[in-house]
This record gives structure tokens, C-alpha cells and sequence, in this order.
């Protein structure tokens, strides 16, 4: 019989994360360290992280990273970025720190085109404080502020940063959007990490991926049926793919 060992990623503590059973946080935590290791940059990172769940990534982490004030890690990211122009910048926030509170700042860093990767875990509501409406929550869900279901006459409607950027900021490097509902899902969403990456790491400019991430606990659901909600419901309105590719690739 076939022993299959885990593969021990340098930059990643060798202990538990504080994930609920079925979030997608662990699966794109574990994404980014395999490709920083593939790409050898165990020891050339700082990550800018954001307040939420997304901050347990800090706790599983053995590699240089700063804490945010909620929503700021894009300018954070960008200062840091600037006084290191060789080290890899990754801020890693959830769609309400980047969107609902930060937006100002994840826009602004794309607009000046800074040279850092953002991941952006969208799961369709505020996760750590108890599943509160953010801006991508869909139209009729329901959260603890949309108690009758989101009302986007009201709220307006569910914001596509991605692709809002992509259309926006001609010089963005790259720009995606993926899912970890099947290990086909998750193998193409590590080669969108992997490109971001890659981009930051060849100077290109800004670097965006967004990930649609299950929050079993406050959708209410079990783990699985919180991944067939995100393929069943979720990627009709935000779809899997390339924004923006990488010049000349
Ligand atoms: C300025 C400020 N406002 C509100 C909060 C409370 N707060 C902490 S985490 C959080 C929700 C974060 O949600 P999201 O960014 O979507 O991440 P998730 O927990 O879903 O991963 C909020 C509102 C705070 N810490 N600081
Ligand atoms: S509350 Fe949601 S986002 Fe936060 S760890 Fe639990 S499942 Fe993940």
C-alpha cells in the first residue's frame, strides 16, 4: 500500500490552524506557502494581513508578517512594498476587510498599480463576527443583517473587484479569480497564486486573486453542501477565471 506523506512547507507552522471544519482559509493559506516554497521564497516574504478570520493565517505562520488595522492592508502592503522592492508583498484579507471597510485602499493600491500580490477570500459575508451583509453578499441571501435576504434595491448590488480592476487598470500584471470546491478547482487556483506571484516577482506591477471560499458556520450549512453552494449559486454571478493574463504569456 501507497504511504502518502504530507509535504512539510518551511514557511508554514508544523501545528493546527484555527479554521472551523470546512473553511476555505486553511485549504489558500496552505495554496500561497506551496508556491512561495515552489518559487523559493520561503525567506523573501512579508505578508500585510488583514482583521477577520484571514488574521489566523498570521498564528500558522514561520515567515516575516504584519497585522492590519481592518481594511488597510493595501496601503500597508504598499509601504512595506516600497522600502523593499525585492521582497514579495502578499496581503491576504477577506472580502469585507478588502472591500467592505478597505475598499479605498485595495482600489488605490490598484490604481497606482503598486507592485504587490492581493488575496482576496470571498465567502459572502463578514466570517468572524458572526455572518454579517458585506459587498458581496448575493442578492436574497440571507446573513445576520439581511435577516429577509439581501435587498439590493436597498444595499445595492454585490461588487466584481476583479473585474472591475481588470477593465479599469490597463497596466494591472494579473488579475483572476478561482474556487477550491474540487482538487481541480484547487490545482487551478494554486497556478493563479502561482502567477500573481510570479508577476510581483518579475516586476510587472499589481497582482490580484480572488477566492471563493465556503464559510460553513454561517451559511449554515454542512461542509459540503457549502461547496456545491458556491458552484450551484456563487459562480453564476462572480465566474472562475482570468482577468487579466500576464503580458506576452
Ligand atoms: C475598524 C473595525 N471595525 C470592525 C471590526 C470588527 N471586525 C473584526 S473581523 C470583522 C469581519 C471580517 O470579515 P472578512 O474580512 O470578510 O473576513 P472573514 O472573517 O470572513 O475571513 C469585523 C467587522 C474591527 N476589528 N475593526
Ligand atoms: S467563521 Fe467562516 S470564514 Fe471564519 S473560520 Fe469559520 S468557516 Fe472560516
Amino acid at each position: 500500500m501507497a504511504i502518502i506523506q504530507e509535504r512539510k512547507v518551511p514557511a508554514l507552522a508544523d501545528k493546527p490552524m484555527d479554521f472551523c471544519p470546512g473553511c476555505g482559509h486553511g485549504i489558500v493559506s496552505r495554496l500561497i506557502m506551496e508556491c512561495l516554497d515552489e518559487l523559493n521564497q520561503n525567506n523573501n516574504i512579508i505578508f500585510a494581513i488583514g482583521v477577520g478570520c484571514s488574521s489566523n493565517l498570521g498564528a500558522g505562520l514561520e515567515c516575516d508578517r504584519l497585522h492590519c488595522s481592518h481594511g488597510r492592508a493595501g496601503a500597508v502592503a504598499t509601504g512595506i512594498k516600497r522600502v523593499n522592492p525585492d521582497v514579495l508583498v502578499v496581503s491576504y484579507q477577506g472580502d469585507g476587510d478588502a472591500y467592505s471597510i478597505g475598499l479605498s485602499e485595495t482600489f488605490n493600491a490598484a490604481y497606482r498599480n503598486e507592485n504587490i500580490t492581493v488575496i482576496i477570500i470571498n465567502n459572502t459575508n463578514f466570517g468572524m463576527t458572526g455572518g454579517q451583509m458585506s459587498l458581496t453578499t448575493l442578492e436574497g441571501q440571507k446573513t445576520s443583517t439581511s435577516v429577509s435576504g439581501r435587498d439590493c434595491a436597498v444595499t445595492g448590488y454585490p461588487i466584481r473587484f476583479p473585474e472591475m480592476a481588470a477593465s479599469q487598470f490597463p497596466d494591472a500584471a494579473y488579475i483572476a479569480r478561482g474556487t477550491v470546491t474540487s482538487p481541480k478547482r484547487v490545482n487551478q487556483l494554486k497556478k493563479y497564486i502561482k502567477n500573481a506571484l510570479e508577476a510581483q516577482m518579475d516586476h510587472e506591477g499589481y497582482s490580484a486573486v480572488e477566492v471563493l471560499s465556503p464559510c460553513p458556520v454561517n451559511w449554515g450549512l454542512s461542509p459540503l453542501d457549502a461547496m456545491e453552494r458556491i458552484e450551484k449559486e456563487i459562480i453564476p454571478y462572480y465566474p472562475i477565471g482570468e482577468f487579466k493574463g500576464r503580458k506576452g504569456r
